[in-house]
């Protein structure tokens, strides 16, 4: 199969959009991509790519598809790979079927708590926020919906050595849920580790894991989304 020309609409700072370069880097395909500034309005340009404005869009050997879930899934789709089975095997879609619902219960309870913490405008609400979030990782399992019985022995979904769909589809919101509780952006509480540590166990090592592939964290900036979202967060606060 000839490479396809792939160009990529994106952002380094949005988590979204960095679940494309994930897959992108995980599938080794070249990509060109094309920054958009997300501080001032999108220009008309854009508007016509995709008209709702966001990034990621991707435009693959001319065919422009948005929004990051579908794009990863696209992509992962178009190239078989380690990240996902084939879908038209019973044992193939029951494993995406797994991934799916891992990646909702991720998104829908985890990283909603999480945004909604970051956002705390008292260090009191920041840090209820900070321990209902460690209580949603326990309440929805994580740790089991990562490792069912039969799990092979490699650290990532279901036991793999390698990077899945899941992590694809998790890992930039894992990066922002390990360092915001740092001093020097103070999004997160601080006791976030040690809570972590002691009561999601499975799911800490499997984040710290995912966070340290390359395919993970090789377009991510740490202090500039971290002091870039505190930025934003207390000029939201103040509206
Ligand atoms: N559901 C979309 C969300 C994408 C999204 O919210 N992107 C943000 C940046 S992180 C964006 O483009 N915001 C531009 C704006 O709101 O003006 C997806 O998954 O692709």
């Amino acid at each position: 199969m000839a490479a396809p020309k792939i160009i990529l609409y994106t952002n380094h700072r949005c988590p979204w959009a960095h679940r494309a370069h994930i897959a992108l880097k995980e599938l080794g395909l070249d990509y060109e991509e094309v920054i958009i500034d997300l501080n001032k309005p999108r220009e008309p340009w854009y508007l016509e790519i995709n008209p709702r404005g966001l990034v990621p869009t991707i435009s693959y050997n001319g065919t422009i598809i948005p929004e990051s879930a579908i794009v990863t899934q696209l992509l992962a789709d178009a190239h078989p790979s380690h990240l996902a089975p084939p879908s038209n095997t019973p044992e193939g879609a029951i494993k995406r079927a797994h991934i799916s619902f891992f990646v909702d219960t991720f998104v829908g309870k985890i990283w909603s708590q999480t945004f909604a913490t970051i956002r705390a405008t008292s260090d009191e609400d920041r840090n209820t926020g900070t321990e209902a979030l460690v209580a949603a990782i326990e309440k929805n399992d994580l740790g089991g919906l990562l490792y069912p019985p039969g799990s092979g022995s490699g650290p990532f979904f279901h036991g793999s050595d390698h990077i899945t769909l899941a992590e694809a589809l998790t890992g930039s919101f894992l990066l922002r849920l390990l360092s915001f509780h740092k001093s020097q952006y103070g999004l997160l509480g601080a006791e976030l580790p040690t809570l972590l540590e002691k009561r999601a166990p499975k799911f800490y090592s499997w984040a710290q894991a995912v966070v340290a592939q390359e395919s993970v964290n090789y377009i991510w900036d740490e202090e500039e989304v971290g002091k870039a979202t505190a930025a934003k967060v207390k000029s939201l606060a103040k509206v």
